[in-house]
């Protein structure tokens, strides 16, 4: 009998940490980060061994599976290359018609939205704010902070990624530190 414990996972609602199995956990270094950050003499300068974030997801079902969830952590190291602030690659999902909640947990960041036209905005996403990105908006997070950046993530199993879009093109804008100030700059 299934008395409720087996499998069972929980958050650590300080740190975002999700504890049990079976969650898959993936790490983003420098190394990893080719092409994301403007100043690559800057990123290749550095220790490239250096983790820049990890993602842990819980796919209760496979991937592509219509009508399941995901659940997803990701933590953001504190760190800057040049003056971008660390920050995930960003993707659209591959059905762009497939939304996503975003809950900050620990830290100060940034959600950096791109609708297809290709206009740029940005949220704060800190602890309890809580972020619709609506279908059709490519997403990523920046860590604007001094300390580990975490936030849960929870997204339809068929909504895929697609990374390719933002490799070619990227965002139309970066969120970089001007004079202290995490400012959106327009890519010339
Ligand atoms: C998945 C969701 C997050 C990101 C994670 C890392 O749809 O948006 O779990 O995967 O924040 O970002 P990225 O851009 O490397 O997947
Ligand atoms: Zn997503």
């Amino acid at each position: 009998m299934d008395t409720g414990t087996k499998n069972k996972i929980t958050v650590d609602l300080s740190t975002g940490e999700l504890l049990g199995s079976p969650v898959q956990n993936t790490v983003r270094t420098l190394r990893d980060l080719q092409g994301i950050f403007r100043d690559e003499t800057a990123r290749l300068a550095m220790d490239l061994d250096q983790t820049v974030y990890s993602v842990q997801v819980l796919m209760p079902v496979p991937e592509g599976s219509r009508g399941g969830l995901f659940w997803g952590n990701t933590f953001i190291q504190p760190g800057t290359v040049g003056d971008e602030y660390f920050m995930t690659k960003g993707h659209f999902h591959a059905d762009r018609s497939r939304s996503e909640y975003y809950l900050g947990l620990a830290g100060k960041g940034a959600l950096i939205l791109m609708d297809e036209n290709r206009r740029t905005r940005f949220e704060i996403l800190e602890r309890g704010s809580l972020h619709y990105i609506p279908p059709h908006t490519a997403h990523r997070v920046a860590n604007i902070g001094a300390s580990v950046l975490s936030f849960l993530a929870c997204w339809p199993s068929d909504a895929g990624h697609d990374y390719q879009a933002i490799a070619a093109e990227g965002f139309s804008a970066r969120l970089r530190n001007v004079n202290g100030a995490p400012t959106l700059v327009e890519e010339a």
